[in-house]
């Protein structure tokens, strides 16, 4: 525990490492590490403890929450590296749900507004504290104010910068902290050196803290006296300002720095350390009130190598040991403080630190876990996202199938942004998620982990067919072979139904024609003729009547009838003008206003009709267009979208209705027999 100016004292904080890909999130998160000498000395280049696994490195990102426990000034502190990429965002939902605050990397040099303005957007409505950190200030050399103007656009929280930087011919070399009005002149990898604020930048200085107390004084009464009466506040006072805004989220301080050097870390451990409330404050956000009992929240889960599962938990109450029986979730079998993929035993945790849970088979990620016998509560619901990008899924070897299903149980564990689906129609295993570069990770994943080769495809479309025109048919079946013949006749009357209605069976027999008994073969018959019609799809949108027929006392049977029916609609459907109808879905885009006319482009380019467009509510410079979209045109659509948006349009698409479809894209839809054009 800490021991503040104030006289606070804090427990162990939880951090979440966010921002746009490659803003240099896993650097900043080792150089921290190196700082508190958690790690050796941070080298730059491939991330050893930051990206674990093998396919992040091959891929240079990161693809999944990391996770580290160090010690700061006897205070304990987990950092959580979240990957920056859209396709693996999901991995931070459910750290952020138990997260004090987060930390969020933007690159100066390349801010990436848009993605940087989607993960603002989703800490505020989780209401997640955070602090900027201006990385690569090294490559920067754009003044830091109007760096700053261009990233309040896209920030509903006024931003307040903390640090300005220090430049020696054009090039950073150190920052001056606004509220400690001191200078800090950069060492590689280690803490800078403090000295007086240079009289060349008094100026800028003295210009750049006013501002800072400004914001601050919209929230301080006394400050803003003092700022009118030019007094000066005491400095305490402002450290006070400065914690109280971050935690009410009515302020987010930036801070500077160069993670790659090792520059600016300390400056950001402190403002951690000072500002950022500890799990008090993130318990009555999720509203957890709990009463003696221990409750945690999982934020991830992970299947080592070696068959074991580990849940990494945060403990928003209460305290747990090893053997501890978590209802509903199993029995704690080894506890360990994490350090990238290293863990370390430990017998037991208290309130606030983020520890690793050995084999607890029942535990979801996003679950909360209590010691509480009755029903554990649900602090936060963890929206999964809709599947963007999908697969069909085949292991090369035939006997594989079986370790396929457990493995993809595995893997949609670990990230619930996977999902496995199966298709009853075609039989297909089909993987969904995020993007092109989710789906392929997963099947490295299965390769490597899991050692199961597999091969993918484009799942198959469900078209269907249908008629445009009525047809009155007869349909006989005769047999006549020695003994027992067999006889079935029937008239059916095919007709168009309107789109949406499916199947109707009615019958208009007159005089005993076809006795009873042998109408619901009739109708047997006619349903397994319309499981594929001329076109070699299921039929639909059909009714049919059994108008006439005729049978033999002796030869006559439900099997001759059900012959006789199928051989009605065999011949009967190809006279109707059979048509082919393909799923239309209804999709809304969510993009920055600036792609807008693009994003419609692309949409109409695969056959996309506009409904419309709207700003996107409480989203500043973002609309929503509305197309209907054949299901066929959507493979890929999320990668063209993205690559018009710089990464950040999303969309949602479902099942509206089924349409013709006619010409050459008919053709090829039947030529593929089913499969996306
Ligand atoms: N010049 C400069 N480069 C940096 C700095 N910090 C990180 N980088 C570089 O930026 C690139 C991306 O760094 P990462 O730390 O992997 O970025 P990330 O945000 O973790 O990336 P994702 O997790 O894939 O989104 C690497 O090539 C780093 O070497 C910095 O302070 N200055
Ligand atoms: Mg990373």
């Amino acid at each position: 525990m800490g021991e503040r100016a104030g006289g606070r004292q804090t427990g162990p904080k939880c951090i979440a490492i966010l921002g746009p890909f490659a803003s240099g999130k896993t650097t900043l998160f080792e150089a921290t590490l190196a700082r508190t000498g958690a790690i050796a000395k941070h080298s730059s280049g491939t991330h050893q403890i930051g990206d674990p696994s093998p396919e992040a490195r091959a891929h240079g990102m990161s693809i999944e929450a990391c996770f580290a426990t160090c010690d700061f000034l006897d205070e304990s502190l987990t950092l959580v590296d979240c990957p920056g990429s859209v396709e693996f965002s999901f991995d931070a939902e459910p750290v952020l749900t138990a997260a004090d605050a987060a930390v969020v990397v933007v690159d100066a040099a390349d801010k990436k507004l848009p993605a940087l303005q989607v993960i603002l957007q989703r800490l505020d409505e989780l209401g997640i504290p955070r602090m900027l950190f201006l990385n690569k200030m090294d490559k920067s050399d754009a003044g830091v104010r109007e760096t700053l103007k261009e990233l309040q656009a896209v920030s509903s929280v006024p931003l307040l910068l903390r640090q300005i930087p220090l430049r020696k011919n054009g090039i950073v070399i150190g920052s001056i902290d606004l509220a400690m009005e001191r200078a800090y002149i950069y060492r590689e990898h280690a803490p800078s050196e403090i000295q007086p604020i240079p009289d060349d930048d008094r100026a800028r200085e003295v210009e750049a803290r006013f501002s800072m107390l400004e914001t601050l004084a919209d929230h301080d009464d006394q400050l803003m006296e003092q700022l009118l009466e030019e007094i000066e506040p005491p400095r305490d006072a402002i450290f006070d300002d400065l914690a109280a805004d971050l935690r009410a989220g009515s302020v987010t301080p930036v801070l500077i720095g160069a993670a790659e050097k090792g520059n600016g870390i300390l400056r950001l451990l402190k403002a951690i350390r000072h500002d950022v409330p500890d799990v008090t404050e993130t318990r009555k956000r999720l509203g957890l009130h709990a009463e003696g009992e221990t409750v945690l929240q999982v934020m991830k889960t992970l299947h080592t190598g070696h068959g074991g599962k580990i849940s990494v938990a945060r403990v928003l109450s209460g305290a747990i040991a090893d053997g501890t029986e978590l209802p509903g979730a199993g029995k704690v079998s080894g506890l360990y403080t994490l350090l990238g993929r290293e863990q370390k035993k430990v017998q037991k945790a208290g309130e606030g630190d983020t520890i690793a849970l050995g084999k607890l088979d029942e535990a979801r990620t996003g679950a909360t876990l209590t010691t509480a016998k009755d029903a554990s509560p649900t602090l936060a619901s963890i929206a999964i996202p809709q599947p963007v990008h999908t697969a069909s899924l085949r292991p090369r070897d035939r006997k594989d199938e079986v370790k396929l299903s457990a493995a993809l149980q595995k893997l949609t564990e670990e990230d619930p942004s996977l999902v496995v689906d199966q298709n009853q129609e075609s039989g297909e295993t089909i993987l969904g998620g995020q993007g092109e570069m989710h789906l392929r990770v997963a099947r490295e994943r299965l390769e490597g982990k899991f050692q199961i080769a597999v091969d993918t495809d484009t799942p198959s479309i469900p078209y269907r067919e249908t008629i445009r025109k009525s047809v009155t048919q007869r349909g006989r079946h005769k047999k006549q072979s020695g003994g027992h013949g067999q006889y079935g006749d029937v008239v059916l009357d095919i007709k168009p139904l309107p789109r949406g209605a499916g199947f109707e069976f009615t019958e208009t027999i007159t005089g005993g024609v076809v006795p009873k008994q042998y109408i619901p073969s009739v109708e047997t018959g006619v349903r397994e003729a319309l499981k594929k019609g001329p076109l070699g799809f299921p039929v639909v949108d059909i009714a049919v009547n059994l108008a006439e027929g005729s049978y033999h006392s002796v030869d006559s049977s439900d099997m001759a009838f059900q012959l006789a029916a199928r051989l009605a609609m065999k011949e009967g459907l190809p006279q109707c003008q059979p048509v082919l109808l393909e799923p239309i879905l209804k999709v809304e885009v969510a993009t920055p206003s600036d792609a807008t006319a693009r994003v419609t482009a692309i949409l109409s380019q695969r056959r996309g009709q506009i409904l419309g467009f709207d700003t996107r509510v409480g989203w500043n410079g973002w609309d929503v267009v509305e197309a209907m979209m054949p299901q066929a045109e959507i493979a890929n659509l999320i990668i063209e979208l993205r690559s018009a948006t710089a990464g950040a349009a999303s969309y949602e698409a479902r099942f509206d209705h089924m349409a013709e479809l006619t010409g050459r894209q008919a053709e090829e839809a039947m030529n593929g027999k089913g499969k996306a054009a």
